[in-house]
């Protein structure tokens, strides 16, 4: 049996739900700053999320969407400097607070961070962006790598990140589990053969989740239970570190 040494966590669609009111707003004013009549509606922001990161994802929409676009500054450049807008606008919303933890994450952090259970973050979102969001909720340092964004070659569904936490952490695969929101998210952890629970949100619920050990609702908490949407768990209310061990077990 596979003994329970760290729990990896996703950040965007798992730790918070960052995306519609966070990401995609930001998204809207760096548009609008830098002049353009681009705008990201709540329902065609799900089409462009099938491209992890930022940059590519503009990148990917002006090929799509925008083909005649002209710009005199090297492409590249010129999505970078978007980026760059979308960044500032999206910390300044978490400034504001407009963004909170998902049921049961505080939590369980916590709960591992007792057990002396090992903590990490396995991103495609930016350094910057990660540090603005657990800063306002949780001890940085309990997490031993923030691996995000640019730090890897290949962003998720590639397996890099993951790879990349288990190489710094000196972890193997089946002594972790993987917290992840979407299909990209569950490819990429499940290619660096680490189990994976997913909680699904409105933008990923309809996708594939069958390598997933688990698909939930949420990570619940007592008086506010998940609802198991794909197998089984001890605690049939929220996830605990004994209901994570069992599972386990069970493999
Ligand atoms: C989700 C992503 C990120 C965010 C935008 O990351 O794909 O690109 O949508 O953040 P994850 P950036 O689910 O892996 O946390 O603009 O900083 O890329
Ligand atoms: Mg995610």
């Amino acid at each position: 049996m596979s003994q329970l040494q760290a729990l990896i966590f996703d950040v965007d669609g798992t730790l918070a739900n960052t995306e519609r009111d966070g990401h995609r707003v930001a998204f809207n004013s760096a548009f609008v700053e830098a002049g353009l009549d681009w705008h990201w509606t709540i329902d065609f922001y799900e089409q462009l999320l099938a491209i992890a990161g930022g940059k590519e994802r503009i990148k990917f929409y002006l090929n799509q969407y925008q083909p005649e676009f002209k710009t005199n500054k090297d492409i590249n450049e010129f999505i970078a400097h978007l980026h760059q807008l979308k960044t500032k606008h999206y910390q300044q919303l978490l400034q504001k607070g407009a963004i909170s933890l998902r049921p049961g994450v505080k939590r369980l952090i916590e709960e591992a961070k007792k057990e002396n259970i090992r903590l990490a973050i396995a991103t495609t979102t930016s350094l910057s962006n990660v540090i603005a969001l657990l800063s306002q909720f949780l001890a940085l340092d309990w997490f031993e790598i923030i691996a995000a964004g640019d730090i890897v070659p290949a962003k998720k569904p590639a397996p890099d990140i993951y790879n990349y936490v288990l190489k710094r952490m000196n972890l193997l695969p089946e002594n972790c589990l993987v917290f992840e929101d979407s299909d990209n998210g569950l490819l990429a952890a499940i290619q660096a053969g680490i189990k994976t629970i997913v909680t699904v949100n409105n933008y990923t619920k309809k996708q594939d989740f069958n390598q997933a050990i688990l698909v939930l609702s949420d990570l619940g908490e007592s008086e506010k239970p998940f609802k198991i949407i794909q197998g089984n768990l001890s605690n049939n209310n929220y996830v605990d570190l004994d209901s994570l061990r069992s599972l386990m077990a069970n493999g």
